[in-house]
């Protein structure tokens, strides 16, 4: 059975995630989330709460699992027995970036990282600008789905 990881911050999870993830779930029998705590970088959601969200979003596919990455991809990857990495790419600035950690984690441990090209309609869409626009009052529903907008909405709020 070919399981994949698909890591990210997801900070909040958007539609661009969502695509990567439902376009993965139809390539391989098993999707494993993996939700990156990050330490050093100070995220709007906790670790805790960017699974709760995840969990919710992917629950339409049976096939896709969501845990928590506390630590190395690779070492996430290997002590659950999974190959592959799945990844998006939006960019040239994604593809040096992304190109170098695929390297780095092949090395490693032998894990190997599959890229799906952005799909063109969402191609403009990370949490970055979610975050912005949520910071503006801004309309975001091209960019997540409504529970996300809802709580990030209501965090932003509740932050300023
Ligand atoms: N269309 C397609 N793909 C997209 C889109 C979009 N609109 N938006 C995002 N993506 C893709 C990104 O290209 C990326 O591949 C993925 O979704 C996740 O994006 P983010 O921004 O949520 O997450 P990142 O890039 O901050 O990555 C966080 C990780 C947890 C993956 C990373 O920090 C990590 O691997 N951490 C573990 C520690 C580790 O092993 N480090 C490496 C050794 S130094």
């Amino acid at each position: 059975m070919t399981t994949a990881a698909c890591p990210g911050s997801f900070d909040p999870v958007t539609l661009g995630h969502l695509d990567v993830i439902g376009r993965t779930a139809a390539l391989v029998e098993h999707v494993v989330v993996a939700v990156g705590r990050n330490a050093s970088k100070r995220s709007l959601f906790s670790a805790e709460e960017r699974v709760a969200m995840l969990r919710e979003v992917c629950a339409p596919w049976p096939n896709v699992t969501v845990e928590l990455l506390d630590g190395m991809l690779v070492d996430f990857c290997t002590s659950r027995g999974i190959t592959v990495v799945s990844k998006g790419l939006r960019s040239a600035a994604d593809t040096d970036y992304e190109v170098q950690m695929a390297q780095l984690n092949r090395r490693l441990s032998g894990v190997d990282t599959l890229f799906l090209a952005t799909s063109p309609e969402l191609s403009f869409v990370s949490s970055t600008r979610v975050r912005e626009l949520a910071a503006y009052g801004a309309d975001l529903s091209a960019l997540v789905p409504p529970l996300v907008a809802e709580r990030t909405r209501a965090k932003v709020r509740a932050g300023s």
